[in-house]
């Protein structure tokens, strides 16, 4: 038997349901990127420019990682790519003042490796909030120690 008082229940699930719909964001992945730029290193010194770095979910982010330093560098954080939805990598580089895409990685990546004076760019969705630490380059120099031991660590924030 159908009671008024479960008709109108009906009613106000149907009305918290259709917003949802309604609004949707569609598809994520494709919206305009917000750009940030990390520096891997620094000629003689190894370290992340910031090494502190926010985002937020639902929010497409062009993260520009650019090496200008004399050494190559990881950016490598487990934790943080668990967050995320990669939507690609590209290698990109300056030609005749213009930026060119020499190529693009798709799929789950873990980390990135960027050659002196080469900039590489992660773009991707955080999906997931949380704040991870484990934000380092695990390259070991000549005297036996990782970048990251010399400070090359970082935070990484998703809101
Ligand atoms: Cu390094």
């Amino acid at each position: 038997m159908t009671t008024v008082a479960s008709t109108w229940r009906c009613a106000a699930a149907a009305l918290l349901l259709a917003p949802s719909v309604a609004y949707a964001g569609g598809d994520l992945s494709r919206q305009d990127p917000i750009e940030v730029t990390v520096e891997l290193g620094k000629p003689g010194r190894h370290a992340f420019t910031p090494d502190k770095l926010r985002f937020e979910t639902g929010k497409l982010y062009k993260l520009v990682l650019r090496n200008p330093s004399n050494d190559p560098h990881y950016f490598t954080s487990h934790a943080f790519t668990q967050l995320i939805y990669t939507r690609k990598v590209q290698v990109v580089q300056s030609r005749d003042g213009k930026m060119t895409t020499l190529a693009e990685f798709k799929g789950a990546i873990r980390e990135v490796e960027v050659y002196p004076g080469q900039i590489a760019e992660w773009w991707f969705v955080p999906v997931a909030a949380g704040r991870v630490t484990d934000l380092r380059c695990g390259i070991v120099g000549a005297d036996g120690k990782s970048h990251a031991d010399h400070g090359m660590v970082g935070e990484i924030v998703i809101e």
